[in-house]
Protein backbone atom coordinates (compact mmCIF):
# COMPACT_ATOMS: atom_id res chain seq x y z
CA UNK A 1 0.00 0.00 0.00
CA UNK A 2 1.02 3.38 -0.82
CA UNK A 3 0.54 7.24 -1.44
CA UNK A 4 1.53 8.55 -4.61
CA UNK A 5 1.95 12.27 -3.97
CA UNK A 6 1.43 14.72 -7.11
CA UNK A 7 0.85 18.14 -5.51
CA UNK A 8 3.05 20.89 -4.67
CA UNK A 9 7.02 19.49 -4.10
CA UNK A 10 7.76 22.05 -1.18
CA UNK A 11 4.88 19.93 0.81
CA UNK A 12 7.20 16.67 0.54
CA UNK A 13 8.87 17.81 3.74
CA UNK A 14 6.04 18.10 6.07
CA UNK A 15 4.34 14.91 4.90
CA UNK A 16 7.42 12.57 4.73
CA UNK A 17 7.81 12.59 8.71
CA UNK A 18 3.83 11.93 9.05
CA UNK A 19 4.10 9.17 6.65
CA UNK A 20 6.91 7.51 8.67
CA UNK A 21 5.73 7.90 11.44
CA UNK A 22 2.33 6.07 10.39
CA UNK A 23 4.57 3.57 8.75
CA UNK A 24 3.01 4.62 5.43
CA UNK A 25 4.38 4.66 2.46
CA UNK A 26 4.62 7.88 0.10
CA UNK A 27 5.88 7.88 -3.19
CA UNK A 28 7.03 11.75 -4.31
CA UNK A 29 6.02 11.63 -8.29
CA UNK A 30 5.20 9.27 -10.96
CA UNK A 31 8.57 8.79 -11.78
CA UNK A 32 9.26 7.44 -8.43
CA UNK A 33 6.27 4.92 -9.13
CA UNK A 34 8.72 1.25 -9.33
CA UNK A 35 5.19 -0.92 -9.57
CA UNK A 36 2.46 0.44 -9.69
CA UNK A 37 0.23 -1.95 -8.35
CA UNK A 38 1.53 -0.72 -4.68
CA UNK A 39 -0.40 2.53 -5.03
CA UNK A 40 -4.01 2.79 -3.43
CA UNK A 41 -3.98 6.41 -3.57
CA UNK A 42 -3.21 9.39 -5.41
CA UNK A 43 -2.53 13.11 -3.48
CA UNK A 44 -3.27 15.66 -6.24
CA UNK A 45 -5.29 18.65 -7.69
CA UNK A 46 -5.31 16.92 -10.73
CA UNK A 47 -5.20 13.16 -11.09
CA UNK A 48 -2.63 11.64 -14.02
CA UNK A 49 -5.12 11.40 -17.44
CA UNK A 50 -4.52 7.35 -17.33
CA UNK A 51 -5.67 5.57 -13.90
CA UNK A 52 -5.92 2.54 -15.26
CA UNK A 53 -2.35 2.36 -14.76
CA UNK A 54 -2.94 1.75 -10.99
CA UNK A 55 -4.65 -1.29 -10.84
CA UNK A 56 -5.11 -1.05 -7.19
CA UNK A 57 -6.00 2.22 -7.10
CA UNK A 58 -8.95 2.71 -3.75
CA UNK A 59 -8.84 6.57 -3.70
CA UNK A 60 -8.03 9.53 -4.93
CA UNK A 61 -7.88 12.68 -2.15
CA UNK A 62 -8.12 16.62 -3.59
CA UNK A 63 -5.66 18.10 -1.71
CA UNK A 64 -8.54 21.21 -1.17
CA UNK A 65 -11.63 21.16 0.02
CA UNK A 66 -13.25 21.16 -3.12
CA UNK A 67 -13.72 18.91 -5.78
CA UNK A 68 -15.46 20.42 -8.97
CA UNK A 69 -11.66 20.43 -10.85
CA UNK A 70 -11.67 16.42 -10.42
CA UNK A 71 -12.94 14.19 -14.06
CA UNK A 72 -15.38 11.41 -12.91
CA UNK A 73 -13.11 8.54 -11.52
CA UNK A 74 -13.40 4.79 -12.56
CA UNK A 75 -15.85 3.02 -10.84
CA UNK A 76 -14.74 1.55 -7.24
CA UNK A 77 -12.13 4.67 -6.50
CA UNK A 78 -13.58 6.70 -3.46
CA UNK A 79 -13.36 10.60 -3.35
CA UNK A 80 -11.95 12.22 -0.67
CA UNK A 81 -11.89 16.07 -0.29
CA UNK A 82 -9.19 17.26 2.44
CA UNK A 83 -10.81 17.95 5.44
CA UNK A 84 -8.57 20.38 7.98
CA UNK A 85 -9.67 22.97 10.45
CA UNK A 86 -7.12 25.46 9.07
CA UNK A 87 -8.95 25.67 5.58
CA UNK A 88 -12.49 26.22 7.17
CA UNK A 89 -10.97 29.00 9.35
CA UNK A 90 -9.22 30.85 6.62
CA UNK A 91 -12.41 31.05 4.03
CA UNK A 92 -14.33 31.77 7.20
CA UNK A 93 -11.78 34.53 7.78
CA UNK A 94 -11.95 35.65 4.24
CA UNK A 95 -15.80 36.21 4.45
CA UNK A 96 -15.97 37.92 7.53
CA UNK A 97 -13.78 40.28 6.52
CA UNK A 98 -15.14 40.96 2.94
CA UNK A 99 -18.67 40.74 4.80
CA UNK A 100 -17.74 43.54 7.22
CA UNK A 101 -15.90 45.33 3.82
CA UNK A 102 -18.98 45.35 2.14
CA UNK A 103 -21.07 46.48 5.38
CA UNK A 104 -19.12 49.07 5.99
CA UNK A 105 -18.79 50.42 2.69
CA UNK A 106 -15.34 49.90 1.97
CA UNK A 107 -15.47 49.70 -1.84
CA UNK A 108 -17.50 53.51 -2.03
CA UNK A 109 -14.51 54.54 0.71
CA UNK A 110 -11.70 53.02 -1.22
CA UNK A 111 -12.67 55.34 -4.67
CA UNK A 112 -12.77 57.93 -2.38
CA UNK A 113 -9.32 57.64 -0.75
CA UNK A 114 -7.98 57.50 -4.28
CA UNK A 115 -9.79 60.86 -5.21
CA UNK A 116 -8.29 62.42 -1.83
CA UNK A 117 -12.27 62.39 -0.77
CA UNK A 118 -12.93 63.18 2.87
CA UNK A 119 -16.75 62.21 2.74
CA UNK A 120 -18.69 59.83 5.41
CA UNK A 121 -21.75 58.32 4.91
CA UNK A 122 -24.29 56.62 7.23
CA UNK A 123 -23.32 54.29 8.94
CA UNK A 124 -25.36 51.18 9.51
CA UNK A 125 -25.89 48.84 12.65
CA UNK A 126 -24.82 45.45 12.07
CA UNK A 127 -28.56 43.99 13.46
CA UNK A 128 -29.95 45.93 10.54
CA UNK A 129 -27.88 44.09 7.72
CA UNK A 130 -29.82 40.94 6.91
CA UNK A 131 -27.13 38.41 5.89
CA UNK A 132 -27.98 34.89 3.64
CA UNK A 133 -25.15 32.01 3.18
CA UNK A 134 -25.92 30.14 0.66
CA UNK A 135 -24.18 26.41 1.42
CA UNK A 136 -24.39 25.60 4.99
CA UNK A 137 -21.78 22.73 5.10
CA UNK A 138 -18.29 22.78 7.28
CA UNK A 139 -17.23 25.98 6.29
CA UNK A 140 -21.02 28.11 5.39
CA UNK A 141 -21.73 26.99 9.94
CA UNK A 142 -18.68 28.44 10.61
CA UNK A 143 -19.29 31.56 8.88
CA UNK A 144 -22.98 31.98 9.87
CA UNK A 145 -21.61 31.85 13.73
CA UNK A 146 -19.40 34.10 13.26
CA UNK A 147 -21.43 36.67 11.69
CA UNK A 148 -23.96 36.15 13.87
CA UNK A 149 -21.69 36.89 17.04
CA UNK A 150 -20.88 40.42 15.02
CA UNK A 151 -24.58 40.91 15.46
CA UNK A 152 -25.87 40.57 11.84
CA UNK A 153 -29.35 38.72 11.12
CA UNK A 154 -27.51 35.50 9.94
CA UNK A 155 -29.85 32.54 8.20
CA UNK A 156 -28.78 29.72 5.84
CA UNK A 157 -30.10 27.80 2.71
CA UNK A 158 -28.33 24.27 2.02
CA UNK A 159 -29.80 21.43 0.14
CA UNK A 160 -31.61 19.25 2.95
CA UNK A 161 -32.86 22.49 4.86
CA UNK A 162 -31.57 20.62 8.09
CA UNK A 163 -31.26 22.83 11.19
CA UNK A 164 -27.87 24.71 11.61
CA UNK A 165 -26.43 27.37 13.91
CA UNK A 166 -28.72 30.23 12.62
CA UNK A 167 -32.35 30.19 11.11
CA UNK A 168 -32.36 27.27 8.00
CA UNK A 169 -34.12 27.35 4.61
CA UNK A 170 -34.54 24.48 2.34
CA UNK A 171 -33.47 24.79 -1.72
CA UNK A 172 -37.40 24.38 -2.58
CA UNK A 173 -37.51 28.37 -0.49
CA UNK A 174 -34.48 29.53 -2.45
CA UNK A 175 -36.47 32.57 -3.31
CA UNK A 176 -38.20 33.54 -0.03
CA UNK A 177 -34.60 33.03 1.00
CA UNK A 178 -32.84 35.67 -1.34
CA UNK A 179 -35.75 38.03 -0.86
CA UNK A 180 -34.20 38.57 2.84
CA UNK A 181 -30.56 38.78 2.37
CA UNK A 182 -28.96 42.06 2.03
CA UNK A 183 -25.91 40.33 1.88
CA UNK A 184 -25.37 37.28 0.27
CA UNK A 185 -22.65 34.51 1.04
CA UNK A 186 -21.89 32.39 -1.70
CA UNK A 187 -20.29 29.28 -0.22
CA UNK A 188 -21.54 26.52 -1.96
CA UNK A 189 -19.73 23.47 -3.92
CA UNK A 190 -19.85 23.92 -7.58
CA UNK A 191 -22.07 20.90 -8.78
CA UNK A 192 -24.38 20.48 -11.88
CA UNK A 193 -27.15 21.58 -10.22
CA UNK A 194 -25.38 24.94 -8.54
CA UNK A 195 -23.46 25.98 -11.81
CA UNK A 196 -24.62 29.71 -12.76
CA UNK A 197 -27.27 29.29 -9.78
CA UNK A 198 -26.21 33.23 -9.64
CA UNK A 199 -27.72 34.51 -12.77
CA UNK A 200 -30.26 37.00 -13.74
CA UNK A 201 -33.61 35.76 -12.13
CA UNK A 202 -31.85 35.32 -8.80
CA UNK A 203 -29.72 38.35 -8.67
CA UNK A 204 -32.84 40.09 -9.31
CA UNK A 205 -34.63 38.53 -6.60
CA UNK A 206 -32.31 40.32 -3.73
CA UNK A 207 -33.81 43.13 -2.25
CA UNK A 208 -32.61 46.75 -3.82
CA UNK A 209 -28.73 47.67 -3.65
CA UNK A 210 -27.60 44.16 -1.59
CA UNK A 211 -24.01 43.04 -1.42
CA UNK A 212 -23.07 40.00 -2.90
CA UNK A 213 -19.70 38.05 -1.64
CA UNK A 214 -18.66 34.92 -3.49
CA UNK A 215 -15.99 32.65 -2.16
CA UNK A 216 -17.71 29.27 -3.69
CA UNK A 217 -16.75 28.93 -7.02
CA UNK A 218 -16.18 31.30 -10.14
CA UNK A 219 -19.03 29.37 -12.35
CA UNK A 220 -21.25 29.82 -9.98
CA UNK A 221 -21.86 33.64 -10.96
CA UNK A 222 -22.90 35.02 -14.74
CA UNK A 223 -20.58 37.68 -14.69
CA UNK A 224 -22.64 39.55 -17.11
CA UNK A 225 -25.90 39.03 -14.75
CA UNK A 226 -23.61 40.61 -12.15
CA UNK A 227 -22.47 43.52 -14.03
CA UNK A 228 -26.66 44.01 -14.96
CA UNK A 229 -27.67 43.69 -11.26
CA UNK A 230 -24.50 46.56 -10.61
CA UNK A 231 -26.25 48.61 -13.31
CA UNK A 232 -29.84 47.99 -12.05
CA UNK A 233 -28.61 48.91 -8.69
CA UNK A 234 -29.84 45.75 -7.37
CA UNK A 235 -26.36 45.13 -6.29
CA UNK A 236 -24.43 47.61 -4.50
CA UNK A 237 -21.40 46.10 -4.48
CA UNK A 238 -19.50 42.84 -4.16
CA UNK A 239 -16.15 40.80 -3.03
CA UNK A 240 -14.84 38.23 -5.19
CA UNK A 241 -12.40 35.83 -4.50
CA UNK A 242 -13.15 33.22 -7.22
CA UNK A 243 -13.85 33.73 -10.75
CA UNK A 244 -14.52 32.39 -13.75
CA UNK A 245 -12.53 31.83 -15.89
CA UNK A 246 -9.13 31.83 -13.28
CA UNK A 247 -6.76 33.79 -13.33
CA UNK A 248 -9.33 36.18 -14.22
CA UNK A 249 -7.85 38.14 -17.13
CA UNK A 250 -5.94 41.38 -16.76
CA UNK A 251 -8.46 43.12 -18.58
CA UNK A 252 -11.59 41.81 -17.48
CA UNK A 253 -14.25 44.65 -16.41
CA UNK A 254 -14.38 42.79 -12.85
CA UNK A 255 -10.93 43.98 -11.72
CA UNK A 256 -11.80 47.89 -12.55
CA UNK A 257 -15.25 48.23 -11.52
CA UNK A 258 -14.95 50.07 -8.33
CA UNK A 259 -18.20 48.58 -7.05
CA UNK A 260 -15.99 44.98 -6.93
CA UNK A 261 -13.19 44.00 -4.81
CA UNK A 262 -11.49 41.06 -6.80
CA UNK A 263 -8.81 38.76 -4.78
CA UNK A 264 -7.08 35.83 -6.65
CA UNK A 265 -8.22 32.65 -5.14
CA UNK A 266 -6.66 32.90 -1.62
CA UNK A 267 -9.24 33.01 0.90
CA UNK A 268 -7.50 29.54 1.42
CA UNK A 269 -4.57 27.99 1.22
CA UNK A 270 -4.55 24.29 2.65
CA UNK A 271 -1.64 24.22 5.45
CA UNK A 272 0.86 21.30 4.31
CA UNK A 273 1.09 19.41 7.93
CA UNK A 274 -2.75 19.51 7.85
CA UNK A 275 -2.87 18.00 4.27
CA UNK A 276 -0.51 15.69 5.58
CA UNK A 277 -2.71 14.10 8.42
CA UNK A 278 -5.85 13.74 5.98
CA UNK A 279 -3.57 11.78 3.91
CA UNK A 280 -2.56 9.82 6.67
CA UNK A 281 -6.19 9.21 8.19
CA UNK A 282 -6.82 8.15 4.54
CA UNK A 283 -4.48 5.34 4.21
CA UNK A 284 -5.79 4.27 7.65
CA UNK A 285 -9.34 3.94 7.12
CA UNK A 286 -8.30 1.91 3.52
CA UNK A 287 -6.01 0.12 5.76
CA UNK A 288 -8.53 -1.17 8.26
CA UNK A 289 -11.25 -0.70 6.05
CA UNK A 290 -12.90 1.93 7.90
CA UNK A 291 -14.89 4.81 6.60
CA UNK A 292 -12.98 7.51 4.74
CA UNK A 293 -12.65 10.89 5.84
CA UNK A 294 -13.63 13.26 3.44
CA UNK A 295 -15.60 10.81 1.24
CA UNK A 296 -17.33 12.60 -1.29
CA UNK A 297 -20.82 11.46 -2.76
CA UNK A 298 -19.49 11.83 -6.32
CA UNK A 299 -22.89 11.07 -7.30
CA UNK A 300 -24.03 14.35 -5.82
CA UNK A 301 -20.78 16.15 -6.20
CA UNK A 302 -19.53 17.59 -2.99
P1 LIG B 1 -19.68 21.16 2.41
O1 LIG B 1 -19.74 20.00 1.49
O2 LIG B 1 -19.37 20.93 3.85
O3 LIG B 1 -21.07 21.96 2.35
C1 LIG B 1 -21.76 22.21 1.17
C2 LIG B 1 -23.07 22.90 1.51
O4 LIG B 1 -23.72 23.29 0.28
C3 LIG B 1 -24.05 21.99 2.25
O5 LIG B 1 -24.74 22.74 3.23
C4 LIG B 1 -25.02 21.55 1.15
O6 LIG B 1 -26.33 21.23 1.60
C5 LIG B 1 -25.06 22.82 0.31
N1 LIG B 1 -25.54 22.55 -1.04
C6 LIG B 1 -25.03 21.70 -1.96
N2 LIG B 1 -25.75 21.73 -3.10
C7 LIG B 1 -26.76 22.62 -2.89
C8 LIG B 1 -27.83 23.10 -3.68
N3 LIG B 1 -28.05 22.64 -4.92
N4 LIG B 1 -28.65 24.03 -3.14
C9 LIG B 1 -28.46 24.48 -1.88
N5 LIG B 1 -27.44 24.06 -1.07
C10 LIG B 1 -26.60 23.15 -1.58
O7 LIG B 1 -18.64 22.19 1.77
P2 LIG B 1 -17.63 23.21 2.51
O8 LIG B 1 -18.43 24.08 3.41
O9 LIG B 1 -16.47 22.50 3.05
O10 LIG B 1 -17.10 24.03 1.23
C11 LIG B 1 -17.98 24.72 0.39
C12 LIG B 1 -17.26 25.21 -0.84
O11 LIG B 1 -16.40 26.30 -0.53
C13 LIG B 1 -16.31 24.23 -1.54
O12 LIG B 1 -16.99 23.25 -2.28
C14 LIG B 1 -15.53 25.16 -2.42
O13 LIG B 1 -16.26 25.39 -3.61
C15 LIG B 1 -15.49 26.46 -1.61
N6 LIG B 1 -14.15 26.72 -1.08
C16 LIG B 1 -13.52 27.86 -1.50
C17 LIG B 1 -12.26 28.15 -1.05
C18 LIG B 1 -11.59 29.40 -1.47
O14 LIG B 1 -10.37 29.54 -1.26
N7 LIG B 1 -12.30 30.37 -2.02
C19 LIG B 1 -11.52 27.24 -0.16
C20 LIG B 1 -12.29 26.09 0.25
C21 LIG B 1 -13.55 25.84 -0.22
P3 LIG B 1 -26.60 19.98 2.60
O15 LIG B 1 -26.06 20.43 3.94
O16 LIG B 1 -28.06 19.82 2.59
O17 LIG B 1 -25.85 18.81 2.03
C1 LIG C 1 -10.14 24.54 -2.03
C2 LIG C 1 -9.82 25.84 -2.58
O1 LIG C 1 -11.07 23.92 -2.52
O2 LIG C 1 -8.69 26.30 -2.39
O3 LIG C 1 -9.49 24.13 -1.06
O4 LIG C 1 -10.67 26.49 -3.18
Amino acid sequence: MALLFLSTPARIPVWRPLFDAAGETLIESEDAVCDPAEVTAIACWQPPEDLSRYPNLRAVISVGAGVDHLPPLPQGVALSRTLAPGIEAMVRDWVVMASLMLHRDMPTYLEQARAGEWRGHPVPLAASRRIGILGMGRIGTLAAESLAALGFEVAGLSRSGKAGVVPMFAAQDFKAFLERSDMLVCLLPLTPETRGILNDETLSALPMGAKLVQAGRGAHLDAEALRRALDAGRISAAMLDVTDPEPLPADHWMWSDPRLIVTPHVAAETDAAEGGRHAVSVMTALRHGAPIPGLVDQSRGY
